[in-house]
């Protein structure tokens, strides 16, 4: 059964920043609908697909209604009342409508908003969960419930603490099942919450539900991590680890790495040495955007001095664009990549992406954004690609928790083959 589109809507809602963001409803000729609401991200990369914003005086220059003019015109036009015979030229219709390399004409927003949508409206016109519709279209042999990374101290871009590493992230990869790794996760959150309360600090939290302690220096906050994991009962690096966000292309200039929280400016060299330091002294499993976007001779450094030991993870680097993922490819500069739907406008060229990097034996690691919605399809889109892991926030905040809620739904509705991803099966044992 192909996919033919009878109407599309589109309106101006709100993300969990309060700023507007784009939801479509796509209703097929058979009377299914679907909807998808798009995030938005505060640390962009330079090199990701265009989110079109109306700018002037209105919503403070953020307003969507130009995207929500592109879906009811330039796509509605492209795909209502054609029959596609899958998502595949479906997205495809989507792209040659724009016709632009950055999604700039139409808006990287209203295109997946349409796509995800449909694919929602696909599922419910088969009576299947979103989820075993990505396992078909990424052709995955296996579904894996993935391992969550929970950002539970806010820095950079996402908290006005000094902190220059925008993400510290708990990692519960040693547990039985899902709902066993989020309780380890909600455990050591609610810890870490007393341990900030008791050294005086604010427990107020930041765009992801994480702490935004006034913690001055990375080692600080790492520190903490490691309390709660303990005191919370369980085995720093064997059950639940660590894993960092630096968001590295907020603190280059051109030429260094401003760490301002830490009163230091580094090099590439420098920088790469102190990771080293970092994860020979805490059990660090995953390093993301450890460089800045364009810095492709710092991240090769990075990936051959702590590779093996760590996830090296590329989110402003690689954009979720195939492209850049086959640099990657051939400089070995990542082990894996961080997939955001929003960073390149499809649920194709998604899967695409995620295909590539496992053809290239690198992990894909499905991620929200900063400014996020009720939606929860990064969950499905985890589970039926089998990818192993997804990051998506602190659990707290409903637009956060959305996301692990749903993946509960999903784990109960898998009953047995539920299984828990292990992604770190071969490095694991060096952190404990
Ligand atoms: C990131 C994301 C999500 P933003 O850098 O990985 O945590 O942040 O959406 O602000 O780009
Ligand atoms: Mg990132």
């Amino acid at each position: 059964m192909g996919i033919t589109i009878s109407q599309l809507r589109a309106r101006q809602v709100l993300d969990s920043r309060g700023n507007p963001t784009i939801e479509v409803d796509a209703t097929l000729a058979g009377g299914a609908s679907g909807r998808a609401l798009v995030p938005s991200g505060a640390s962009t990369g330079s090199h990701e697909a265009i989110e079109l914003r109306d700018g002037g005086t209105r919503w403070m220059g953020k307003g969507v209604q130009g995207a929500v003019a592109s879906v009811h015109g330039a796509l509605s036009d492209a795909v209502v009342g054609q029959e596609f015979p899958s998502q595949v030229e479906l997205d495809a219709a989507l792209v040659a409508a724009d016709g632009t390399e950055d999604r700039g004409r139409l808006g990287a927003n209203a295109i997946l908003g349409v796509s995800l949508a449909a694919a929602h409206a696909t599922a419910a016109q088969e009576g299947i969960p979103l989820w075993q519709l990505v396992q078909r279209l990424a052709g995955a042999d296996e579904v894996w419930m993935p391992v969550p990374m929970l950002n539970v101290i806010n820095g950079g871009e996402h908290a006005n603490n000094a902190l220059d590493v925008q993400e510290f992230m708990i990692m519960p990869h040693g547990l039985s099942d899902f709902s066993a790794a989020l309780e380890a996760a909600v455990a050591t959150y609610h810890t870490l919450r007393g341990l900030i309360d008791a050294q005086g600090m604010s427990t107020a939290v930041g765009d992801e539900g994480g702490f935004a302690p006034e913690v001055a220096s990375t080692t600080h906050a790492l520190d903490l991590l490691v309390e709660a994991i303990t005191r919370a009962g369980f085995e720093p690096g064997r059950e639940v680890a660590i894993a960092l966000d630096v968001a590295a292309t907020e603190l280059h200039d051109g030429m260094t790495y401003a760490l301002a929280g830490e009163r230091r400016s580094l090099g590439a060299e420098a920088l790469v040495d102190w990771y080293a330091e970092l994860v020979d002294a805490y059990p660090i499993v995953s390093i993301e955007d450890g460089m800045a976007e364009d810095d492709w001779d710092g991240w090769v450094q990075l990936t051959e001095r702590i590779g093996s030991r760590v996830q090296v993870v590329g989110d402003d680097l690689f954009v979720t664009n195939v492209g850049r993922l086959e640099r990657g490819i051939e400089h070995a500069a990542a082990t894996a990549i961080l997939i955001k739907p929003n960073q390149v406008g499809t649920l194709s060229e998604t899967l695409a992406a995620m295909s590539r990097a496992a053809g290239a034996q690198m992990a894909s690691i499905v991620s929200h954004r900063s400014g996020e919605t009720e939606d929860a399809t990064i969950a499905d889109l985890a589970v039926g690609t089998g990818c192993g892991q997804i990051k998506t926030g602190a659990p707290c905040r409903s637009d956060r928790v959305a996301k692990y809620n749903q993946l509960l739904r999903i784990e109960q509705q898998l009953g047995d083959a539920a299984r828990l991803a292990v992604p770190f099966a071969d490095t694991v044992e060096s952190h404990a």
